[in-house]
């Protein structure tokens, strides 16, 4: 056995038989190895952005880790905008890099780089496997580093030589450490702040946005007063009926202060205290007021359900139901608005849709109009890197299997990743793009005022992608997926119903 067969035994044998892969002449013997070793699902993605981010949609959906199979330190850097995404997301990822041969890399081939160095920026473990014999054990640690609450980026770097090389052992696979539960101090603290304090924001995030971990929060607002909402981007919040709607943390730094403004105790669960995406000239960095307590109930990688659950009995809060969201909406009619595409998307949504949203500015409104929705997820960019939407619902899809995943895609940063596409295609997924089509940087427009510039007409031409204008139809029908233009919800809504009745993926490019 060589060293490439016993990763990928190890790997099968440890849970992990999805490979999105990009791969180059180091990892042959692992594609070969795959030829003889049946059991792992391969996807082609046709940039490495693409694979890193669809290893990441798969995480937030399977709650299992994906592997990838990348080429070199470059392919592994043409991927690191999306697995920066993936770290900020907290998701699970064994990132496999294929290398130069060990006793080749004194030679500085053109491919050699600092692979190590490239990796451990969006890692929280980087090990290089420079012997057969060690690589089914590596695998192993990595795949449990993967599964390590709330879920980590552990990227293997594999020498080709120790892929090819025999003596390759089989790992089996390791024990999950368990999820570490909140410590009985914190949940005592937060008690006391909620029975004697006014003005308590109960910040919920990570693995405070299940089902399980909504139903017990809602009593403890419901039994105190305390106010909760979810943090501003969420790597996959359980939302719409049945589910609690919960805001979230505004992107505009005013928004957000006004809304946390009369918050006096900040108690978090799985959630960061807010901070702006930015520093502004002359604004604050933090969202919440500097006199507000900041307690935290859960760290990010602690079980949030079972400390909410030990934090309502300790405050004898009562059941409570979670309140009902009324009806779900008709579709909207006429003008393409947000408002009225938030409408349509609840209205027409399959039970269990994964919304993955990089609507950017068009979709800051999205939530309060899709609480009547049945039960869905909605998947969001934690990492600001754009061009992470295309992938995610890629890895999503893969996840979910046979459940539609609608993309709320802005055109500026689906082109940075566009290839997704491609895969969509060919793996037939049930991907619907809505795809944002305004032609512009929108959001930039905002930031320059933010930053107290006056953009000039150079400054404006930077934002601006009708010149030429891109050709979604064309684009998408290039890579095998269906599409079509929509400039009204009327026909926006018909396309929507059209596509969801369909296996496949589709694209609806929306004129806004
Ligand atoms: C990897 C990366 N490159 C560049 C940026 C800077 N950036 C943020 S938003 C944006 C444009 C977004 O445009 P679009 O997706 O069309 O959304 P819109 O602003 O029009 O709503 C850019 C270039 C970024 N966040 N990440």
């Amino acid at each position: 056995m060589n060293g490439a067969e016993s990763l990928v035994h190890t790997l099968l044998g440890s849970g992990v038989d999805v490979c999105f892969t990009n791969p180059g002449t180091s990892e042959m013997h692992f594609v070969a190895a795959l030829d003889r070793i049946p059991g792992m699902r391969c996807i082609l993605g046709l940039q490495e952005n693409i694979v890193t981010g669809a290893a990441d949609g798969y995480w937030r959906m399977a709650e299992k880790p994906a592997c990838t199979l990348l080429h070199c330190g470059p392919g592994l850097a043409n991927g690191l905008a999306n697995l920066h995404n993936a770290r900020r997301a907290r998701s699970g990822i064994v990132n496999i890099v294929g290398d130069q041969a060990v006793y080749h890399r004194p030679y500085d081939a053109p491919l050699t780089a600092d692979t190590e160095g490239w990796a451990r920026g969006a890692s929280a473990f980087v090990r290089t496997s420079t012997r057969a014999e060690d690589v089914g054990a590596d695998a192993a640690v990595a795949v449990q580093a993967a599964r390590t609450s709330p879920g980590q980026v552990a990227t293997l770097i594999l020498p080709s030589d120790a892929s090819w090389n025999e003596g390759g052992v089989v790992a089996q696979p390791l024990p999950v450490p368990a999820v570490p539960q909140a410590d009985p101090h914190a949940i005592r603290q937060a008690a006391r702040v909620l029975r004697e304090k006014r003005n308590v924001l109960i910040l919920l995030g990570g693995l405070g946005l299940r089902e399980g971990a909504q139903r017990q929060a809602h009593r403890i607002a419901a039994a105190t007063g305390a106010r909760l909402m979810a943090e501003g981007s969420n790597g996959r919040i359980q939302r719409g009926r049945g589910r609690l709607a919960l805001d979230r943390v505004p992107y505009v730094v005013e928004q957000a202060a006004q809304a946390l403004g009369w918050v006096e105790h900040l108690i978090l669960v799985n959630a960061k205290a807010p901070v702006g995406f930015f520093g502004y000239p002359g604004k604050p960095s933090r969202l919440y007021p500097p006199a507000a307590e900041v307690h935290v109930l859960t760290r990010f990688e602690q079980d949030a359900e079972q400390a909410l659950a030990a934090l309502a009995e300790e405050l004898g809060a009562p059941r409570a139901d979670i309140p009902d969201p009324g009806a779900r909406p008709e579709p909207a009619r006429g003008a393409l608005s947000p408002e009225g595409l938030a409408q349509t998307l609840a209205a027409l949504m399959p039970e269990g849709a994964v919304v993955v949203d990089e609507s950017v500015t068009y979709g800051r409104g999205f939530f309060p109009l899709t609480n009547a929705a049945p039960p869905h997820d909605w998947l969001q960019n934690c990492g600001g890197a754009i061009g992470y939407g295309p992938c995610v619902a890629t890895g999503a899809a893969v996840a979910v299997g046979g459940r539609r995943v609608v993309g709320l895609q802005a055109d500026g940063s689906a082109m940075y990743t566009v290839q997704a596409l491609w895969t969509q295609a060919r793996e037939r997924l049930p991907v619907t793009t809505l795809l944002l089509s305004n032609r512009k940087y929108q959001i930039l427009l905002g930031e320059y005022r933010n930053v107290g510039a006056n953009p000039g007409r150079t400054a404006l031409d930077m934002m601006d992608l009708g010149n030429p204008d891109i050709g979604w139809v064309q684009l998408a029908n290039g890579m095998g997926v269906e599409a079509a233009q929509a400039d009204t919800l009327d026909r926006c809504a018909d396309l929507m119903a059209q596509s969801f009745a369909r296996p496949g993926p589709f694209l609806i490019e929306l004129l806004i």
